[in-house]
C-alpha cells in the first residue's frame, strides 16, 4: 500500500546537537548519496527535497543542570518545527534527515498538531534500540538524543515541552516502541510510571516480528496518522555500523524489513524521521544504503504484489 501522501518532502537537519559522539550531523547528505531521492521517485510518489536547515554549531560543553547544548537544541529544534509543519501543510509526506534522535521534539510536535487540528488519531512507532525516555533528572549522560520522548510526553526541560500546543505532544496511549535492548534503571520506571507499551527484543525473539508488528499496529484505520521515528540504532549494528550508541542484539535486515513492510501495508503513513545515521562510523555507506532500502519498503515496495 502507498503511504497516506503522494508527495515525500526531504527535510535535512544536519547537527549532533543532542549526541554523546560527534558525526550524525554528516547523516542527511550520507542519505542523499545513498540515493533516497531516487527511492522515493521508484515508489511513483513525488519528491522535493528541502535541503539542509541551517542552525548553530554543536560547542561540545558538559552538560548544565543535567542537559548538555540545550539553547542549541531548542534552535535546531525550531528549525525542524518549522519545515515539519509547512510539509504537512502543504500536504505532504515529511521525511525527517537528521541529525540525531532530538531532533524528533520538533518533528513530532508538529505532526501531533497537524493529527489534532484534522481530527486523527497519532500513532507514533519508536523504532530504537533505547527508549529516550530519559529526562534531566534521570540521564547519565546529559545527552538530549537520549530525552525526546520524556519531552513529547510533557516530561523534561520546558524550554522542550509544550510545542504541540498541549501540555504534552503525545499520550502515552499513542506510542509503541520496538526493537528496544538498552534502558538505564530510571527510564524502567519512567515507562512503569507513565504505562509505556514495550515491544523489547525478547518479545521480537519470542513472538516474530510478525506478531509484534501486528500488535503494535492494532487499532491503526483510516482516521489514523501514522509517525515512524527510525533510529538507526535499532538495527543490530553488524547490519548497520554507521551509528555513535550502538547496542548488539538488534533486529536483522530481514526482520527489520518486514517491519517496515508491515508498517506499510496500514497505508496510513504521514510522517517520519531517519535518524542517528553516523557516516564517520558506517562503513562504505553501508547503513545509509540499507536505510534506504528499509524506507522504500516503509513506502510500499513489495517483492509481489499482496491482496
Ligand atoms: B538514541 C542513553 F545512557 N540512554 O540517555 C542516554 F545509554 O537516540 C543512551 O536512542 C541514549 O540513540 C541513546 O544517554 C539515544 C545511555
Ligand atoms: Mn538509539
Ligand atoms: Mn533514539
Ligand atoms: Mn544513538
Amino acid at each position: 500500500a502507498s503511504p497516506a501522501a503522494t508527495t515525500v518532502a526531504l527535510i535535512g537537519a544536519p547537527t549532533d546537537v543532542g549526541a554523546s559522539v560527534r558525526g550524525c550531523g554528516m547523516g542527511p547528505d550520507a542519505l542523499r548519496v545513498a540515493g533516497l531521492a531516487e527511492c522515493v521517485a521508484r515508489m511513483g510518489l513525488t519528491v522535493v527535497d528541502r535541503g539542509n536547515l541551517a542552525g548553530p554549531a554543536t560547542p561540545w560543553r558538559a552538560p548544565e543542570g543535567g542537559l548538555r547544548h540545550l539553547k542549541e537544541a531548542v534552535a535546531w529544534n525550531r528549525s525542524v518545527y518549522d519545515a515539519v509543519d509547512a510539509a504537512l501543510g502543504a500536504g505532504h509526506l515529511p521525511l525527517l534527515m537528521g541529525g540525531d534522535h532530538c531532533l524528533a521534539i520538533g518533528s513530532i510536535s508538529a505532526v501531533a498538531w497537524h493529527a489534532r487540528r484534522r481530527g486523527k488519531t497519532l500513532r507514533v512507532l519508536w523504532l530504537d534500540a533505547h527508549t529516550d525516555v530519559n529526562t534531566e533528572a534521570t540521564s547519565p549522560s546529559g545527552n538530549l538524543h537520549g530525552m525526546p520522548v520524556a519531552c513529547l510526553l510533557g516530561h523534561g526541560p520546558s524550554a522542550l515541552t509544550g510545542w504541540s500546543g498541549l501540555p504534552s505532544a503525545l499520550q502515552a496511549d499513542a506510542l509503541r516502541f520496538i526493537g528496544i535492548r538498552s534502558v538505564d534503571a530510571p527510564e524502567r520506571d519512567a515507562i512503569r510510571a507513565l504505562g509505556l507499551t514495550v515491544f523489547d527484543m525478547r518479545h521480537i525473539d519470542e513472538h516474530g516480528m510478525r506478531t509484534t508488528m501486528t500488535e503494535a499496529l492494532h487499532g491503526v484505520d483510516e482516521d489514523t496518522h501514522l509517525h515512524v521515528s527510525f533510529d538507526i540504532d535499532c538495527l543490530d549494528p553488524d547490519v548497520a555500523p554507521g551509528v555513535g550508541t550502538g547496542v548488539r542484539g538488534g533486529p536483522g535486515y530481514r526482520e527489520m524489513q518486514l517491519c517496515m513492510e508491515m508498517i506499510a501495508d496500514t497505508g496510513r503513513l504521514g510522517s517520519m524521521d531517519v535518524v542517528e545515521l553516523n557516516p564517520a562510523l558506517d562503513v562504505r555507506n553501508r547503513s545509509a544504503e540499507i536505510a534506504v532500502e528499509l524506507i522504500e519498503s516503509l513506502l510500499g515496495k513489495s517483492t509481489l504484489a499482496r491482496p
